[in-house]
C-alpha cells in the first residue's frame, strides 16, 4: 500500500488527538522470551489474566486474524507537577486524576477505523487497549514511538512517558515506520534507585510482587505488611520511577481536557472517603479508572495510609469501619491502621 496512506493515516490520527502515532508490522513480539521470563519468575504477582494471555501475546493474529499491520497510539495525559503533601490526603496516579482513558481511547480508534474504512472500502480493524493481550509498549517501540526505559515505560524523546498506548490492527499491509533503536536511558538508574519498594530487580524488569501500583491497583484483599507500610501516600497507582525520569522534566501538559485532573480525583480527602456511603461511592467513581480497584481496594489504601501517617481525626471513622464494615478487606484495613495509629 503506498507510503501516502500511511502520512494521511498519521494526519488523521493527530486531528484525532493522538499525539503519538506510527506504524508496525503484524509479526510475533520481539519481547515475547521477556515475557515468559517474567511470568517464569512470578513477576506477575496474581495478575492471573498475564499468564492465562500468554499464547495470545505471541501474535497480533490472536486480536485479529490475518493482522498485517498494527497501528500504535499514544496520548498525552494530565503532566502536571507532583500534589502538596498533607496526612490527609491520598496521592493518585496521574493517568487516573481524569476521565477513564480506556473509554476515550476505544472511542477515538473506532473514529480512526471509521476513516480507515473510508479510505479502503472493505478493510477489516480492530482498536483496542490495554485489556487486549497486545505487548503494547514493544509495538509502540517497533512503531518508532520511543524506546522501552528501565523503568518498562515507553518513553517518547519528544514527549516523555506520561503517555497512554492504544493499538488500531488491521488486516492492510501499510508502509511501516522504523523500530526506535535507540535506548536513550544510557548510564541513569534514577527510577531503579528511586523506588522505595525497590521493584526493580533489574534494569527493565519490573516485579509486580514489589511494585506499590500493583498493590493498590490490582491486588484484592489485605496487603502484606512490608508493602502496606511501604505505600507512601499512594491510594491508588504509582508515578515515582516516571516523576525522576529526566525524560518527563520536559514533558508538555496533555491536550485532552477529558484527561486533565478532576479536583474530587486529585489528591482525594482520605477522611472523607471513610464517610462516603455505596451510593457515594458509585458517583465517585463513575468514569474513573480508579473503579478498578473498586470500593474495597480504595477504602483499604486509604485506612492504611492514614494508619501510617497516625492522622489522629480518622480514629472513630477507623473503629466503625474496622467492627461493622460489610467488606472483609475494609475491616482488615481498619484494624491494621488502628493498631498503628495507637502505637504511640
Ligand atoms: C500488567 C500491566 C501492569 C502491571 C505490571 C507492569 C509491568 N511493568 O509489566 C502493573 C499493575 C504493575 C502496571 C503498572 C503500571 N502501568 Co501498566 N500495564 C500492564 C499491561 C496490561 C501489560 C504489561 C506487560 O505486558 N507486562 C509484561 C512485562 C514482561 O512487560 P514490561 O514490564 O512492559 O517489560 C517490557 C520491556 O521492559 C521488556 N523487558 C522485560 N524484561 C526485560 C529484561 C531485559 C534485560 C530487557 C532488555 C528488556 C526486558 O519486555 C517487555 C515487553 O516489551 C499494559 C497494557 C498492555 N496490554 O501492554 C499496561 C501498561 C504497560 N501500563 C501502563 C501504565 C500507564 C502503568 C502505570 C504508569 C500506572 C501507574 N501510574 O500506576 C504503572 C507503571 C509501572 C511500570 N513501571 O511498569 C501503560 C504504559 C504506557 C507507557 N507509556 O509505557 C500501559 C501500556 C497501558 C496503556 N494502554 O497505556 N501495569
Ligand atoms: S529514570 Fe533514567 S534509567 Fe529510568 S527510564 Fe528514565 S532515563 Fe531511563
Amino acid at each position: 500500500m503506498s507510503e501516502s496512506l500511511a502520512d494521511a493515516l498519521k494526519l488523521e490520527a493527530n486531528r484525532l488527538g493522538f499525539d503519538l502515532v506510527g506504524i508496525a508490522p503484524a509479526d510475533a513480539p520481539d519481547d515475547l522470551h521477556f515475557l515468559r521470563d517474567w511470568l517464569a519468575q512470578g513477576c506477575a504477582a496474581e495478575m492471573g489474566y498475564m499468564e492465562r494471555q500468554a499464547d495470545a501475546r505471541a501474535h497480533p493474529s490472536s486480536i485479529l486474524d490475518g493482522a498485517q499491520s498494527v497501528i500504535m497510539v499514544g496520548i498525552v495525559y494530565c503532566a502536571q507537577g507532583p500534589v502538596p503533601e498533607e496526612p490527609h490526603r491520598g496521592k493518585i496516579a496521574r493517568y487516573a486524576r481524569g476521565a477513564d482513558y480506556h473509554a476515550l481511547l476505544w472511542k477515538r480508534l473506532d473514529q480512526l477505523k471509521a476513516w480507515l474504512e473510508t479510505q479502503v472500502p472493505g478493510v477489516r480493524a480492530r482498536g483496542v487497549a490495554d485489556t487486549a493481550p497486545l505487548l503494547e509498549r514493544d509495538f509502540a517501540r517497533k512503531a518508532g514511538l520511543g524506546w522501552i526505559g528501565k523503568n518498562t515505560m515507553l518513553i517518547s524523546p519528544k514527549l516523555g512517558s506520561f503517555t497512554l498506548l492504544g493499538a488500531l490492527l488491521t488486516d492492510l499491509r501499510i508502509e511501516h515506520d522504523r523500530p526506535f533503536a535507540f535506548d536513550r536511558c544510557g548510564t541513569c538508574t534514577r527510577c531503579l534507585d528511586a523506588c522505595p519498594t525497590d521493584a526493580f530487580i533489574a534494569p527493565h524488569r519490573l516485579d509486580a510482587r514489589r511494585c506499590i501500583s500493583y498493590w493498590t491497583i490490582e491486588h484484592r484483599g489485605p496487603i502484606d505488611d512490608a508493602m502496606a507500610t511501604s505505600l507512601d501516600g499512594w491510594v491508588f497507582g504509582c508515578d515515582i520511577c516516571q516523576d525522576v525520569c529526566p525524560w518527563n522534566r520536559k514533558a508538555p501538559a496533555g491536550r485532552e481536557p477529558a484527561l486533565a485532573a478532576r479536583p474530587d480525583w486529585d489528591n482525594p480527602d482520605l477522611l472523607a472517603w471513610l464517610e462516603l456511603d455505596e451510593a457515594g461511592w458509585q458517583i465517585m467513581l463513575r468514569g474513573s479508572a480508579q473503579k478498578r480497584a473498586k470500593r474495597a481496594g480504595l477504602l483499604r489504601n486509604a485506612c492504611l495510609v492514614l494508619g501510617m501517617r497516625k492522622v489522629a481525626e480518622a480514629e472513630t471513622r477507623l473503629e466503625r469501619l474496622s467492627e461493622n464494615d460489610a467488606d472483609p478487606t475494609v475491616r482488615w484495613a481498619a484494624s491494621w491502621a488502628l493498631n498503628r495509629l495507637r502505637e504511640g
